[in-house]
């Protein structure tokens, strides 16, 4: 399997709060060249550079003036003289929410924005653009007749939202390379999310639409990030109806039920058919990760890239978020090797 790898994600690196204490992110550098060193050891396939691709590809997933914004933030925050991370401090919640975009940038930060978990450096647009252009470029490489490809992309990407960023997130890098796939031509893509944390992005941007089958297996939202979103009950709306599928699985979840989970939600995308599935691969479903709190083991991952080769169609893996920075390789790449192993 090809991976698509950029040194440019070393572009973006931000803080968080914590505790209520603005600290270094858990969304670090290290992260994806762990994952790639691991790659690289196991000799799982070559590692390529990303094509460039036209903006117009990040607008049909999101909104103009959402990538207008993502394009302009970091300008409009340091001409009025700041030089730290851009964060929101202030969102319009429930009866506050209109469509207006505020002209200020301390407006438009929380317009465009679900939290204060999406920083904004001087670097981070070229960062974000990298990313979506992976993920887009391993969607080329199937469509050029790979099986599968693997988008090692930093940011991730999957709580983005048509009109919003949050949770690490800026452009929706799985929604962008499905909403491609329709473009291109495709009749029916499916994606499927096993990130720990609820794909609330990807549910927003195809919710209303039977094109995309959405499934996503959790924490329960009740305990979880994001918390307002991810349950059962969030099945699709108008013409999407029955085709958002959420499993949010109770804290301390191990392989067992995690299993059970996956095996209905394989089987649910079989019967749809898709001409592509896209996997948002989050390996913070492991027992050690620093944020979550799921119990899965290393080994476990070969079994989940198994399940998954069983719905039997082309597969791009897009990586999502796992901090645990030891073992994040090992077990994003276990994931791509017992699917291969298993479409041998
Ligand atoms: C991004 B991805 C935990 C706070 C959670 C945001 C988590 C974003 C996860 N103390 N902060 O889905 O892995
Ligand atoms: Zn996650």
């Amino acid at each position: 399997m090809l991976t698509i790898f950029s040194p440019d994600h070393r572009l973006h690196h931000g803080t968080e709060l914590k505790d209520g204490v603005l600290k270094p992110s858990f969304e670090q550098p290290s992260r994806a060249d762990t994952v790639c060193e691991r790659v690289r050891l196991t000799g799982l396939g070559d590692v390529v550079s990303p094509r460039a691709f036209d903006r117009a590809c990040y607008v049909a997933a999101h909104s103009e003036r959402y990538v207008a914004f993502l394009e302009n933030a970091w300008s409009e925050w340091t001409a009025i003289g700041r030089s730290h991370d851009a964060l929101p401090l202030v969102w319009p919640v429930r009866d506050l929410a209109n469509d207006r975009v505020p002209a200020f940038i301390d407006g438009k930060l929380g317009f465009f924005a679900m939290d204060a978990g999406a920083p904004i450096t001087a670097t981070t647009w070229q960062a974000v653009k990298t990313s979506a252009d992976l993920a887009l470029t391993g969607l080329a490489l199937i469509n050029e007749g790979q099986h599968s490809a693997f988008a090692l992309c930093r940011p991730p990407g999957h709580h983005a939202a048509r009109e919003y960023m949050g949770g690490y997130c800026y452009l929706n890098n799985a929604a962008i390379a499905a909403q491609h796939s329709l473009t291109l031509g495709a009749k029916r893509v499916a994606v499927l999310d096993v990130d720990f944390h609820h794909g609330n992005g990807t549910q927003n941007i195809f919710y209303a639409r039977s094109d995309v089958l959405f499934a996503s297996i959790h924490g329960d939202p009740a305990v979880s990030y994001p918390y307002f979103s991810g349950a059962t009950s969030e099945r699709g709306s108008g013409a999407g109806e029955g085709f958002n599928l959420n499993y949010p699985l109770a804290k301390g979840t191990r392989w067992s039920a995690y299993q059970q989970a996956l095996e209905d939600a394989c089987q649910r995308l079989r019967a749809y058919a898709p001409e592509l599935l896209v996997i948002s691969l989050g390996v913070d479903t492991f027992k050690d990760d620093p944020i979550s709190h799921f119990l899965l083991e290393s080994e476990d991952y070969f079994a989940m890239g198994a399940a998954i080769a069983k719905v039997g169609v082309p597969t791009l893996f897009v990586m999502e978020g796992g901090y645990m920075v030891d073992e994040i390789g090992i077990n994003a790449v276990n994931v791509l090797q017992g699917f291969e192993g298993a479409c041998a």
